[in-house]
């Protein structure tokens, strides 16, 4: 009992830590984005309306493998005609670029969680066996855009929980 809240605290301080850095490189990349506009030519800075921007699409990996044999499931992604940025809100919508973010839902539950980070997708403590995470790409309020199923098999005996 204890080293399951042991490793439920563990494992919550290690998500809000990979929040906090998110946010933080988000941050970084959105005043690195003003610099190059105000230090480069106007014409050619990529901080202008797109017209007519194609459809937001997303690109998913399978969860790395050198990763899942540790029980540590690490899943990379990206969006294509989208920026993925902590920007949320029905304003946000006639922005352009497009920007918005992604929900995460494991094994089907009936839950997901938001992330604004654009790093890959980490995760702990899975149980042996076959599981799968669906990865929605979703405008700044929350509709979806596109989507992807990642199917994989976490090997026996590599539970996590202990390896972080
Ligand atoms: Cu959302």
């Amino acid at each position: 009992m204890k080293t399951t809240e042991t490793a439920r605290v563990s494992r919550t301080l290690y998500v809000l830590a990979a929040v906090v850095a998110a946010l933080a490189l988000a941050a970084t990349c959105t005043l690195d984005v003003l610099a190059d506009g105000a230090s480069t030519d106007r014409n050619t800075a990529a901080v202008v309306p797109i017209p007519n921007e194609p459809a937001a699409k997303l690109v998913v990996d399978d969860p790395l493998a050198d990763q899942l044999v540790h029980g540590r499931v690490v899943i990379p992604y990206r969006a294509e005609n989208l920026r993925i940025i902590p920007v949320f809100g029905s304003a946000a919508l006639d922005v352009s670029p497009r920007v918005g973010h992604i929900h995460v839902t494991v094994d089907d539950a009936s839950w997901h969680w938001a992330d604004a980070s654009g790093e890959p997708v980490i995760m702990n403590g899975f149980s042996a066996g076959p599981h799968k995470v669906l990865i929605e790409l979703v405008d700044a309020n929350h509709k979806t855009l596109d989507k992807k199923t990642v199917n994989f098999v976490v090997p026996e005996g590599m539970q996590s929980g202990i390896h972080h």
